[in-house]
């Protein structure tokens, strides 16, 4: 029986392993996604991010408490790119998330950086690609949302939320720029704490408020949670809800897959194409050689890539 066989039986031992395998050996797991393409599509991802320590995994313990109330199968990925460590859930997550990690309807996973090949963001996508076929309903992933990295991660999700706190320092202005215009929902987190107001009318001046209401077009809510006490998480939930119909009825949800197949695809073939390339002309020392050429003014770097690449294209061609 493949992997991919066990995953779609909803087997969470070979759900491990195929996830491990895609962490470690990318290639040998290739088989394996095939087979589960065309078994994915179901799930909602749902992203959270947002700087160290506003809560996300809170959040996230407390959003898949309530989609388990109402008996959705939920997956949880976290990924955290400053981290070398994969595996089961983080040591602190794993004790915030304790009820969950016993229950059979759950399945949670934490992702590190360790120099992986393809990346962490294409690693995620096909994580994402086991749970969704294996049957998972929701699919949330928390990632910190310092980098372009974790830009690209968060990209992979149909509803991102944005997780940001009061005081701290945390103010918009520090963020990057780039989270901010990713998110679908913001969740001003430990709302308990003062000035959750202040923080509310500086997003709502940012993000879209005053400007014309169009018909079917998402203005981000913001929402006011306490996740440690649960407020203001139903109204979370909810929001991220009202999202994924959205996306469902506005052909929306189709418009951002097909661009994320389309990324896909294009870093696929790049990869796949560079190894040839590569694989090709690395041999007997001959990279280095045109190398030392450019160096020493035999040759620039553009005729020398002509040069490589008319061969390397012939080659191909010839067998
Ligand atoms: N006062 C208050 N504390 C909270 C709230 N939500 C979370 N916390 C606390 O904030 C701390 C950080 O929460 P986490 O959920 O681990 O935050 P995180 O964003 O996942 O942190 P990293 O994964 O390390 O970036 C914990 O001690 C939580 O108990 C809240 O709404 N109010
Ligand atoms: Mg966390």
């Amino acid at each position: 029986m493949s992997l991919a066989e066990g995953v779609l039986r909803g087997d969470v031992r070979a759900t491990a392993k195929l996830i491990s395998l895609i962490e470690n050996q990318p290639e040998a797991a290739v088989a394996d996604l095939q087979e589960l393409h065309p078994h994915t599509g179901n799930a909602h991802v749902v992203g959270i991010t947002g700087s160290p320590g506003v809560g996300k995994s809170t959040l996230v313990d407390g959003l898949a408490k309530r989609w388990r109330k109402e008996e959705r199968r939920v997956g949880i990925i976290a990924v955290d790119p400053n981290s070398p460590f994969s595996g089961g859930a983080l040591l602190g997550d794993r004790v915030r998330m304790q009820d969950l990690a016993t229950d059979p309807g759950v399945f949670i996973r934490s992702m590190g950086a360790r120099g992986r090949l393809g990346g962490l963001a294409r690693a995620t996508h096909n994580v994402i690609r086991v749970l969704d076929s294996g049957g998972k309903d929701v699919i949330l992933v928390e990632t910190v949302g310092v980098g372009q990295s974790e830009v690209d991660i968060v990209q992979t999700a149909d509803t991102v939320v944005v997780g940001l706190v009061p005081g701290m320092g945390d103010d918009i202005q520090t963020i990057k720029a780039g989270i901010l215009e990713t998110a679908d929902v913001f969740a001003i987190n430990k709302a308990d704490r003062p000035n959750a107001r202040g923080l509310e009318m500086e997003l709502r001046t940012l993000f879209g408020w005053n400007q014309e209401e169009e018909e079917d077009r998402w203005i981000p809510p913001i929402e006011m949670t306490v996740a440690t006490t649960g407020a203001g998480m139903d109204e979370l939930k909810e929001a991220i809800c009202d999202h994924w119909d959205h996306l469902k009825r506005t052909g929306e949800l189709q418009h951002r897959r097909r661009e994320r197949y389309e990324a896909e695809l294009q870093s696929v073939v790049e990869d796949y194409w560079r190894k040839r390339f590569f694989d090709y002309w690395q041999r007997e020392g001959h990279w280095e050689r045109v190398v030392e050429q450019v160096l020493r003014k035999e040759t620039d770097p553009f005729t020398a890539a002509q040069q490589l690449v008319v061969p390397f294209l012939d080659s191909e061609v010839g067998g």
